[in-house]
């Protein structure tokens, strides 16, 4: 299933791939594509994947979750 996020506080590639990094290999979590004119995450995942543990990579990352 596909579910997408905002997250605030992107402003580069650099911040992409920040977050890029620190969603992978979360489990249940098959793909992530991010966009960084809109601020958004789209997951592709699985029942699996827990999405409070997505929220606190990207807080802890340095971005916030809106
Ligand atoms: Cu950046």
């Amino acid at each position: 299933m596909m579910t997408t996020i905002g997250i605030k506080g992107m402003s580069c590639k650099h911040c992409v791939q920040a977050v890029s990094k620190a969603l992978q290999d979360l489990p249940g979590l098959s793909k992530v594509e991010i966009n960084l004119q809109t601020g958004t995450a789209a997951l592709d995942h699985d029942d699996s994947l827990d999405i409070t543990l997505v929220k606190d990579r990207i807080l802890k990352a340095g971005y916030e979750v809106v």
